[in-house]
């Protein structure tokens, strides 16, 4: 592997009631849009964005 092109994972977990806003917040993370609209997670979702931090590549999954 190349100096510099190591990849940091983080993984962040979201837990709560029902409908209170989970898989909202982590669509928005990589969407960038609003779900109106409410279907229940069942078990659960997983979403993932790649960022670059200072040339360090960064995976944040929610
Ligand atoms: N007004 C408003 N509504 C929100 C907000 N966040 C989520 N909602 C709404 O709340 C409802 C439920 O949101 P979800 O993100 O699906 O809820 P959840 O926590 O994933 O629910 P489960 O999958 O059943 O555990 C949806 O209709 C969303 O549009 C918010 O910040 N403001
Ligand atoms: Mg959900």
């Amino acid at each position: 592997m190349a100096p510099g092109s190591k990849k940091y994972n983080f993984k962040v977990i979201f837990l709560g009631d029902a409908a209170d806003g989970k898989t909202t917040i982590a669509v928005k993370h990589v969407t960038a849009t609003f779900r109106e609209n409410y279907v229940p997670s069942l078990g659960g979702n997983i979403t993932s964005r790649d960022y670059s931090v200072e040339g360090k590549g960064i995976i944040l999954m929610t």
